[in-house]
């Protein structure tokens, strides 16, 4: 029996300015589309016996229509080909607010699809594999369901759980409704526990780990392999299957202290040149930078380097000089770059994140008019 660990999926994503020439979606939106859809070829070729997404399926608690059809057309063909799959409520599918309700209760109705998105644990047998399904719930909930998680008698046990772990390198992702849990709830007894919510595939215990997300979804992730598992239970074998994604690189930190202009625009021509631009999505930092050198710096010239990438993300973090005035310009860029970095990583429900952010930087240019 081999079980096909998925998830952070996040259907619906958007990101950056760039749109898509065949269809004018946003261009982060399509990628994420044709990942969602390379999973689901990869499941398909690989026949599992059942497939566990361990949640943030949608990018938002209300995804959109075309958000909506992606992941419907996917279900519809992993239901034709018979294979089980279990979707779990991630923190980005749980309504903050009862009343907005559930999307998952739709996918209800298809065949061999069973949607997990109430509060406690939730019990599913596939043959002789049990599956404990937690959804992202109350902490409180959540630790009490955890402690009360027994094996039993089932050949196979696993589970599925979406949270954070402390003592990670990196445990938190800094979304105010995330769940920060002790390792120790993690039974220990179970022969796999398929984990969702960070977006790095990494192992936990000996027996749960996270699968992470399919695309990059932040430069956090800038580097990472992408994909998911699939474990063999019988032969307690474990298989990483890798995802093509779009390249992403995170250049620097370059610390610009003490530099003169000519010096750090050839080391930033530099860096930018050490990358495939082609297609690719490129951050370049430069640290600790006095306002007058950054006003000195040909952009434009450095913004021509990555001409073919899909976006470049210039981010100066500039030196606070306690005896002079800071530059305008120079405040200006940052707070404006500082907004968007901000809003590209947060979940934002019912509303398009390109309004706000166009609402957004139209308030900070006025303030800072004023
Ligand atoms: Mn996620």
């Amino acid at each position: 029996m081999r079980i096909a660990h998925i998830g952070d999926t996040h259907v619906g994503f958007t990101a950056y300015r760039r749109s898509d020439p065949e269809t004018g979606m946003n261009q982060r939106e399509v990628d994420v589309n044709d990942a969602f859809v390379r999973l689901f070829d990869s499941i398909i070729a690989k026949r599992p016996d059942v497939v566990l997404h361990a949640g943030d399926l949608f990018d938002s608690v209300r995804p959109s229509n075309r958000a909506m059809s992606v992941v419907l057309e996917q279900l519809l063909r992993l239901s034709d080909e018979k294979i089980p799959i279990v979707l779990l409520a991630g923190n980005h599918s749980t309504p903050r607010l009862k009343e907005t309700g559930s999307v998952f209760r739709l996918f209800e109705h298809i065949k061999g699809v069973y949607p997990v998105y109430t509060p406690g644990a939730h019990r599913l047998e596939f043959g002789d594999l049990l599956v404990t399904a937690f959804p992202h719930q109350d902490k409180d909930k959540l630790v009490e369901a955890l402690h009360t998680w027994k094996r039993g008698k089932h050949r196979y046990e696993v589970g599925m759980l979406h949270a954070g772990f402390q003592g990670l390198a990196r445990y938190s992702t800094g979304e105010a409704n995330e769940l920060n849990l002790q390792q120790s709830l993690l039974n220990t007894d179970m022969d796999y526990i398929a984990l969702g919510h960070f977006h790095e595939m990494q192992q936990v215990t000996d027996n749960a780990r996270y699968c992470g997300s399919i695309e990059h979804l932040s430069f956090s992730e800038a580097g990472e392999h992408k994909g998911y598992f699939i474990y063999d239970l019988e032969r307690k074998k474990l298989e990483r299957i890798d995802l093509r994604t779009r390249p992403m690189f995170s250049l620097g930190p370059i610390n610009a202290k003490g530099k003169d202009a000519a010096q750090l625009q050839v080391e930033l021509s530099d860096a930018l040149g050490s990358v495939q631009m082609d297609g690719s999505i490129v951050r370049l930092v430069v640290n600790d930078i006095p306002s007058a050198l950054y006003r000195s710096l040909d952009i434009n010239s450095l913004r021509a380097l990555a001409e073919k990438a899909v976006h470049l993300e210039l981010s100066f973090n500039i030196l606070q000089e306690s005896n002079s005035v800071q530059s305008r310009s120079a405040t200006f860029e940052a707070m404006d770059r500082e907004f968007e970095t901000y809003l590209s990583g947060v979940p934002v429900e019912g509303v398009s994140k390109e309004q706000i952010r166009q609402r957004g930087l139209e308030y900070i240019r006025r303030g800072m008019e004023e």
